[in-house]
């Protein structure tokens, strides 16, 4: 029982410090040309803490796989809005 009671208190433990990886669907409207998802994912791709950057330009989204531990979506929007082409969140 105490065993139990050990391993429970291990995951509990475990799930508090699992900040883990996260994902966000930004609409990026404003890519008009097939060269514009480059500047997305490259501008999305310098900011700390983002792993994965899948820009689809059909669809005008940039999913992002980012450690909200090191960022925000805020700042997200932010490097897309700076590289000239504003977001906004569309699923997360
Ligand atoms: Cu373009």
């Amino acid at each position: 029982m105490k065993r139990l009671a050990a391993l429970l208190a291990l995951a509990a433990f475990s799930a508090a410090a699992w900040a883990g990886p996260k994902t966000v669907t930004l609409s990026v409207p404003g890519m008009t040309c097939p060269a514009c998802p480059i500047t997305v994912r490259t501008a999305l791709s310098r900011v700390p803490g983002v792993s994965k950057v899948e820009v689809d330009y059909p669809k005008r989204t940039a999913t992002v796989v980012y450690d909200e531990g090191k960022t925000t979506i805020a700042a997200l929007e932010k490097a897309t809005e700076d590289a000239g082409y504003p977001s906004s969140v569309k699923a997360q």
